[in-house]
């Protein structure tokens, strides 16, 4: 299927469900005939970033990474879907500095905090608020929120289907798919 290639760019706290959104949106283009992509740190922190962890000069690193990967998908005409927490917004703003301005579609995973900490898929944020985990995002680290995403989708307020309507609905009008 014929569709214009992009970054969709999901940013958010840790839990806040962007991996799991950006697997059921990948799904989704998948099933449409659609060639996408998933960018996020299960395939990029292992290998690519293996080298970086989590003090602010090492995030900085890994986005800067991401976005020139990303760049270089989007330029093999893939749709790019990134699940990062991105918590900086100058970063955010650098990867959409590279690509032409409607080709970066940043997508704010709303979800309050109080909210991922009782989730706490992975057992993280017990381990932040015990000092077992150093600079961790929302509890020892900042979190910018978006000043002015594509779209903001709610994963507290929204089931998963919702958002992705919701980001399929911006893509389908936009003129992409
Ligand atoms: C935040 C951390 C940390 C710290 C490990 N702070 O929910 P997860 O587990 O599966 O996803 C989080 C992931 C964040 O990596 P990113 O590459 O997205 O971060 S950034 O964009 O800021 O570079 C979390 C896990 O790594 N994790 N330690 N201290 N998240």
């Amino acid at each position: 299927n014929e569709h214009r290639s992009c970054i969709i760019w999901l940013t958010g706290l840790s839990g806040a469900g962007k991996s799991t959104l950006a697997q059921a949106l990948d799904l989704y283009l998948f099933e449409q005939g659609m060639r996408s992509f998933v960018l996020d740190g299960d395939n990029v922190r292992h290998g690519l970033c293996g080298d970086l962890g989590f003090a602010n000069d090492d995030r900085v690193e890994n986005i800067r990474r991401v976005g020139e990967v990303a760049k270089l998908f989007l330029d093999a005409g893939v749709i790019v879907i990134a699940a990062f927490i991105s918590p900086f917004k100058q970063e955010r703003d650098r990867v959409r500095a590279l690509v032409a301005d409607r080709d970066f579609i940043e997508v704010y995973c709303e979800c309050p905090l109080t909210v991922c900490e009782r989730r706490d898929v992975k057992g993280l944020y017990k381990k932040a608020r015990s000092g077992d985990i150093a600079n961790f995002t929302g509890i020892s680290s900042p979190y910018e929120v978006p000043e002015s995403p594509e779209i903001i989708v709610n994963t507290h307020a929204q089931a998963i289907d919702e958002c992705i309507n919701d980001i399929v609905a911006y893509l389908s009008f936009g003129g992409y798919l």
